[in-house]
């Protein structure tokens, strides 16, 4: 089919599921939603770092700073396929990073809480990565090529670190009285602020509606949170661990669980900045701005010197 206006032909990309690309005519707002949500995701994934990196000295053992080491490598990569494709929709990597390091940018929630034993380590594998899987699976067939394509690659390595985060709940839930003790207080801690990573209920998310109709977001947060809390009771059951929810129980007439109420002001706190680690996490993404912008000048300079010897090559 032949289209002569442009949202003519977006709205049947869009209805043919197939893909928008950087080349493809767009409306204003669809821009500027996916480079909102893509920054915010590039964020959460270059802050979500830091949880982590805090054990990456203090590892139990060698292949254990070994694998997490790799782990957290893999979330800086994560974070630079989505900087790259959210600068296809034209906007710079340098906006991005400055709206995060004032300020103005959002990252996921989670990363504003603490990680206080090696148990938090497996939890958040676990748990944030298995929570950040079920979202990105259904990202894979987002409506932007470059969001989508960037999700398939991110997901087969948010596998294997959810593999690697429930192994180390394994060892500590099979192992001494402490060990377990310890990996059940970190999915106390980590349970309900993961619950939160969803977002909003949908009645009070500003952007679903929208998102959902330009094929953006294909399911819903509360469809995702309750896929995420139906897949993970049966792991913690494994485990021999007890999801901190008394309310948590299987309800056959839905065919899901039922679950207790989140605490969406613990949620709005965090988000404006009042969880417990929010100014530690800003500032040592400040820091590293700061100190890395020696190696950022020289790439800079080396690029505009051999960009400049290629045309002078080629007159
Ligand atoms: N934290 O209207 P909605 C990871 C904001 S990656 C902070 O429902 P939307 C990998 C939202 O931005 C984790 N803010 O928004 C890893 C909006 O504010 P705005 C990140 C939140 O976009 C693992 C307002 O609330 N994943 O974990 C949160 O339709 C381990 C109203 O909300 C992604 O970003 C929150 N949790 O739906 C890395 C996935 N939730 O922008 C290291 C891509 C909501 O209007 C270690 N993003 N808000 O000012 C998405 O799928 C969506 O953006 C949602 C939110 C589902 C997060």
């Amino acid at each position: 089919m032949i289209f002569t206006d442009e949202q003519g032909q977006f709205d049947a990309i869009i209805e043919a599921e197939e893909k928008i690309e950087p080349r493809d005519w767009m409306p204003e707002k669809y821009r500027l939603n996916l480079v909102r949500q893509m920054s915010q995701h590039a964020h959460s994934e270059v802050v979500g770092q830091l949880p982590e990196g805090n054990w990456i000295g203090r590892a139990p053992t060698l292949r254990r700073k070994a694998i997490l080491l790799s782990k957290v490598q893999d979330e800086a990569g994560h974070g630079l396929y989505l900087y790259s494709a959210a600068e296809t929709l034209g906007v710079s990597r340098e906006e991005m990073m400055n709206d995060l390091l004032i300020g103005k940018a959002k990252y996921a929630s989670i990363f504003n809480y603490p990680t206080l034993t090696w148990a938090d380590v497996g939890a958040i594998g676990w748990l944030v990565d298995g929570a950040a899987i079920v979202n990105q699976i259904s990202l894979c067939r987002t409506s932007y090529g470059p969001y989508a394509r960037a999700m398939v690659k991110i997901c087969k390595e948010e596998s294997f670190h959810m593999r690697q985060g429930y192994e180390i709940m394994q060892v500590l839930a099979c192992g001494s009285a402490a060990q377990k003790a310890m990996a059940q207080d970190a999915l106390n801690r980590w349970w309900w602020p993961t619950l939160m990573m969803f977002g909003p209920h949908d009645s009070e998310s500003a952007n679903s509606q929208q998102s959902m109709k330009w094929k953006i977001k294909r399911q819903s947060n509360d469809e995702l949170r309750q896929k995420f809390v139906d897949q993970t009771v049966k792991q913690a059951d494994h485990l021999g661990l007890a999801i901190p929810d008394q309310d948590l129980k299987w309800n056959e007439e839905r065919g899901h669980y039922d679950f207790g109420p989140i605490d969406w002001e613990e949620f709005a706190r965090v988000v404006k900045g009042g969880g417990l680690c929010n100014d530690a996490r800003l500032e040592a993404r400040r820091t590293a701005n700061d100190e890395g912008q020696w190696v950022k000048d020289a790439l800079m300079s080396y690029a505009e010197k051999h960009s400049k010897s290629d045309v002078d090559q080629v007159a």
